[in-house]
């Protein structure tokens, strides 16, 4: 990378990280954008809020936190939607990016991913309005959602 390439690619960064920065002011406190909306995945094993309306188009972030702040003081959770209870014309979702609800089944507990740790997030974007269920594969018992999606 030559002299000038750097300065117009730091003069770039710059500008993303003031864009940033105003999308901070306005979201959360968590880093969460405007756009955004938070569901924690706590430590005693819920979804927090366990029922959330978004308007279609609208970015839900997952993030698992911990007890006192400590974000090692967790297990991890999964995000699965429930096959049957999402809209007909919507496409599937789970964490670990499984295309089904059994391949999200079979590769949680097989250690092929869908796990989200301590601190970390997953996020799915909402197009399609309707309801949608989901669960927590490890702790499906007790830790199930409902995301609703209204028309914008
Ligand atoms: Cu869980």
């Amino acid at each position: 990378m030559n002299r000038r390439t750097f300065l117009r690619a730091t003069g770039t960064s710059s500008l993303v990280s003031v864009g940033l920065a105003g999308c901070t002011t306005l979201g959360s406190s968590d880093g969460v954008a405007s756009d955004e909306t938070l569901v924690e995945m706590t430590p005693d094993d819920a979804f927090e809020p366990a029922e959330l309306t978004v308007s279609s188009g609208e970015t839900v972030v997952w993030k698992t936190v911990g007890y006192l702040g400590v974000d090692a003081l967790t297990a991890d959770h999964t995000v699965t939607a429930y096959e049957d209870d999402i809209p007909d014309d919507a496409a599937y979702f789970a964490s670990g990016d499984f295309s089904s609800e059994q391949a999200a089944r079979d590769g949680y507990t097989s250690g092929d991913g869908g796990g989200v740790d301590g601190g970390d997030t997953y996020e799915y974007t909402f197009d399609v309005p309707g309801r949608y269920e989901y669960f927590c594969i490890p702790h499906e018992a007790h830790m199930t959602g409902v995301i609703v999606v209204e028309d914008n």
